[in-house]
């Protein structure tokens, strides 16, 4: 269930319900250091931000909603994770299933209250592993869930 190519919009993509695996443990591919793998307690550790008012706007399916998601900004766990300055371009974040998006360098830096997020948590509850955790959260797209990524297996950092 794969698709960097679903066209949008509208899109017939049918959303995974099923979790690839038990583990929401995933890895981070940075250019010049070694995988570095990351787990829900890690990510419990980092700042914590809180973003209220989220849709998962899918064509086709409905939109569920609104959602208060909590996590660590992906601008939070790159900023642990990478030299001071370092320069990327653009991130891939891929699921267990085969999911996946691209978010640019000048969408991770935005200043913004609704930064893009990997969050843990909904509505004041852990997420379930059911419900994606951990999962990609990019409050600007509103238009079809493609972004909003289930179950994150892989971020790969590209210079
Ligand atoms: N890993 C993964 N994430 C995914 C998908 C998927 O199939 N696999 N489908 C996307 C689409 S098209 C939609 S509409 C939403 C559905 O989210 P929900 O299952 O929480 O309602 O998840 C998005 N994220
Ligand atoms: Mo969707």
């Amino acid at each position: 269930m794969s698709n960097n190519d679903d066209p949008l919009p509208p899109h017939i993509h049918d959303p995974n319900l099923h979790p690839p695996s038990t583990n929401p443990d995933f890895v981070v591919v940075r250019p010049g250091s070694a995988p570095r793998l990351i787990t829900v307690q890690y990510l419990h550790t980092l700042p914590q931000t809180r973003i209220g008012q989220c849709y998962i706007v899918s064509t086709g399916h409905g939109t569920s909603g609104p959602f208060r998601f909590q996590g660590v900004t992906l601008k939070g766990l790159l900023t642990a994770l990478l030299p001071a300055g370092f320069d990327y371009t653009r991130v891939e974040a891929r699921s267990g299933d085969g999911f996946s998006t691209r978010i640019s360098a000048a969408e991770i830096h935005l200043e913004t209250d609704r930064p893009i997020l990997l969050a843990t948590g909904r509505d004041g509850l852990p997420l379930r592993r059911d419900q994606g955790l951990v999962r990609l959260i990019v409050p600007q797209e509103t238009d079809g869930a493609l972004r909003q990524v289930k179950w994150i297996a892989n971020l790969t950092i590209r210079a």
